[in-house]
């Protein structure tokens, strides 16, 4: 048995375990993977009924990784605090929290830019990809887009306050406009200020797994604008 024959028998296996264990629970969590934040499996085998409904669009899904996990998922370090591990979607780590950008824990969620699981290095496993919010002394800074791979392991990270496309300028404000599934990569689109409180530079990438890491390549800069 090969190792790769051996990861799926284990994602299988852990998938098997989750829904034994969705079964015996009343978790709250609609049966089946039926909510936004429970991403849809792959087309052979989709739930029927609400695929695409009410945002879950791109969450799609081999089945290894479920999005209800996400909510206890670990986080990196970001916002200049330490790294942690998510409770209910949240935590709260140094000097302020951290918050999964998900219909089920954030008031600022955004339907366009859920978490979204898709297969970035094309071994036929889904990696699950979620736009985390931060904030330290109050202060929220720009987000985080974790990527986690085969039992929630964080295989990287792409901070928007940081990018090589803003020639060292390092923006106050970041967020995940929308982000839609690509083959094996994830389109992206983003908002950025360097000044003021509300994103006013649009920018659009694809993120994608480059030796392993993710990264945001193809950057390209919008015309600026008052608001996005
Ligand atoms: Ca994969």
């Amino acid at each position: 048995m090969n190792s790769k024959t051996t990861r799926r028998l284990t994602a299988v296996a852990a998938v098997l375990t989750v829904g034994v264990l969705a079964g015996c629970q009343d978790t709250g969590q609609v049966p089946g993977g039926g909510s936004a934040a429970t991403p849809t499996s792959s087309p052979s085998k989709a739930p029927s009924g609400d695929s695409g409904s009410d945002g879950s669009r791109g969450t799609g899904g081999s089945g290894e990784l479920k999005a209800p996990d996400l909510l206890s998922a670990p986080f990196p370090a970001m916002c200049d605090n330490p790294a942690g591990r998510l409770k209910e979607g949240k935590a709260k780590v140094g000097n302020g929290n951290v918050t999964l950008m998900d219909r089920h824990v954030s008031p600022g969620y955004n339907p366009s830019a859920g978490p979204v699981g898709l297969d970035l290095d094309n071994d036929g496993d889904n990696e699950m990809v979620a736009e985390l919010e931060c904030d330290n002394g109050g202060v929220t800074w720009p987000s985080v887009i974790v990527v986690y791979g085969d039992d929630w392991k964080i295989l990287g990270s792409v901070d928007l306050k940081e990018q090589p496309a803003y020639k060292g300028q390092p923006m106050s404000k970041g967020r995940v406009l929308s982000w839609n599934v690509d083959g094996n990569a994830l389109k992206v689109k983003w908002g950025t200020t360097d000044v003021g409180p509300v994103p006013t530079i649009p920018w659009t990438g694809r993120l994608v797994l480059k030796n392993g890491e993710p990264q945001l390549v193809d950057v390209a800069r919008g015309a600026e604008t008052t608001s996005l």
